[in-house]
């Protein structure tokens, strides 16, 4: 081999060695990967009510079958959760009508819980076009680590609240630096979502209940306590359903801006918070559109195929994120009297975005694409267009209707390309 060829063998291989070693830390050994091990399941049907009643019509469907499954899911699996709050107010905290150097209008309002403004609260972060005139349709999601990460603006407030320490981004006391400004701003592409139109509003998921296992003392879920009650029952919230709840009380705001299209705005998330955006989605149908990014296990993957992150791993590494009965389904997926195209099929007849990325086998791409085909039967026969496909696509070939999914190339992440396929699947459905 000439010495030029042998280097760029080397290259390749190093290449081929980093590409698997990322994907190796993707995906957590010691759980399955291989469809030919996937278990022979037998999903719930999901036209047919638990009395035995054939769901043959909408009625049917909207009267008894849909209350029953948002019943389910609410008491099995992610917990009942209060309405909004009685005394809630939204404090306006800030506005920049020249902001993203004149592209946008940035407001950040506060919404405080019980009126309170020393009392629990949570601030939106929201950017408006300018160059629209009238009510403009919205994106509205959580973000992970403050909403000063989403995008390099120096005006925006960075949050008070307790965020995860990370050495990288210099937080060692649990409270956001300077560092951290625009650090997930590739997940938040502002700019290009301002310029086709569309406002986006994004909330730290912290401000609502911090992603940790401290028995619920923290976050919202005391406002909301009985006297003498000190943690959630069994069947009531946990932080996806706070979280969830957050974002309506988002939209409760939403629908009060004047530049907002209130009609028109879609709740979108990634990962767990992709299954927060699904579960926002089904509780409140105030959301228009509902978009679940890389959502996995408790989001649109299949349970019962516990493929890559299984129930009893969730539930066990994360012991607060849903409530307290979906532990009976901790190797026991057939036991559960739900599965996650049943949650797809709450959205109907809205439309609904599932994306998939190539190499994140741990949220299972074909479990999160056979819920989208399965939920489909309800978009019919509530009169929507059906799921366009039978089998899964192949890589970056969304396939955009009122069931869209795509599976992309690269690793579990939200990216531009997500973005750009969700505003093209709202241009269809919001214009
Ligand atoms: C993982 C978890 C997934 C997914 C992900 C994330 O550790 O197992 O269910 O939610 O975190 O949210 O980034």
């Amino acid at each position: 081999m000439k010495p030029k060829l042998l280097y760029m063998f080397f290259l390749a291989m190093l290449l081929t060695i980093i590409v698997s070693g990322d994907q190796i830390i993707a995906q957590p050994e010691g759980f399955n990967y291989d469809e030919a091990q996937v278990p022979v399941y037998t999903l719930p049907e999901l036209l047919q009510c638990t009395d035995g009643t054939l769901v043959t019509d909408a009625r049917i469907w909207i009267k008894k079958r849909r209350p029953e499954i948002l019943r389910l899911f609410t008491e099995q699996v992610y917990g009942k959760a209060p309405g909004k709050p009685k005394n809630m107010k939204f404090l306006v905290i800030s506005t920049d009508k020249n902001a993203l150097g004149g592209a946008a209008t940035r407001k950040e309002v506060k919404v405080l819980f019980t009126g309170d403004p020393a009392g629990s609260n949570m601030t939106i972060l929201l950017y408006i076009p300018n160059h629209k005139k009238g009510k403009v349709p919205a994106f509205v999601g959580l973000n992970f680590d403050g909403n000063q990460t989403i995008c390099e603006d120096p005006g925006i407030t960075i949050t008070d609240q307790w965020v995860a320490n990370d050495e990288e981004l210099g937080i060692t006391e649990n409270r956001a630096t300077e560092k951290t400004r625009g650090t997930a701003a590739s997940r938040w592409p502002v700019q290009r979502i301002i310029e086709r139109g569309y406002a986006v509003a994004t909330i730290y998921y912290g401000d609502i209940d911090p992603d940790f296992d401290d028995g619920f003392k923290n976050g919202v879920h005391p406002l909301f306590y009985k006297p003498g009650q000190t943690t959630p029952a069994a069947d009531e919230w946990g932080s996806i359903a706070a979280w969830a709840w957050g974002l309506s009380r988002a939209m409760d705001y939403l629908e009060k801006d004047k530049d907002i299209d209130k009609k028109h705005v879609a709740v979108l998330g990634h990962s767990r918070l992709g299954k927060t955006a699904l579960w926002a989605g089904a509780t409140d149908q105030r959301f228009a559109m509902v978009i679940s990014n890389n959502s996995g296990c408790g989001g649109a993957a299949i349970s019962r195929r516990q493929f890559g992150e299984t129930v009893k791993r969730i539930n066990t590494h994360f012991p607060h994120w849903f409530c307290d009965n979906f532990n009976a389904y901790n190797d026991n997926e057939s036991a559960l009297p739900v599965d996650q195209h049943m949650l797809i099929a709450l959205v109907a007849p809205r439309p609904v975005y599932i994306a998939s990325a190539e190499n994140d086998l741990w949220a299972d791409p074909r479990g999160e694409f056979l819920a989208a085909k399965f939920a489909s039967p309800v978009y019919e026969l509530l009169g929507a267009e059906k799921f366009s496909l039978q089998d899964m696509p192949g890589l970056n070939q969304p396939a955009i209707g009122t069931i869209s999914y795509h599976i992309r190339t690269g690793k579990h992440d939200i990216t531009l390309y997500d973005w750009e396929r969700y505003m093209d699947a709202a241009d269809r459905f919001f214009k």
